[in-house]
């Protein structure tokens, strides 16, 4: 099991409203242990075993985009 998190940039988050809404769409997904949110510079940390595609798709659901 790898404790190492999945690290995205997402684009377009600017206060901590934005931050709440990643890290509760992202939370809600399944196998998703934990999330943690940067508003600074974008990053987005995934702990647990969720899906990348899954991961995206929440962040596109709740207006925001993830960088490639
Ligand atoms: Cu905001």
């Amino acid at each position: 099991m790898s404790t190492s998190p999945a690290t995205y940039t997402v684009v377009g988050m600017t206060c901590n409203g934005c931050v709440t809404k990643v890290t509760n769409a992202v939370t809600e997904i399944e196998g998703v242990d934990d999330v943690d949110v940067d508003v600074s510079d974008g990053t987005l940390e995934v702990f647990g075993e969720a899906d990348d595609a899954a991961i995206r798709a929440a962040v596109a659901k709740v207006g925001y985009k993830i960088a490639d």
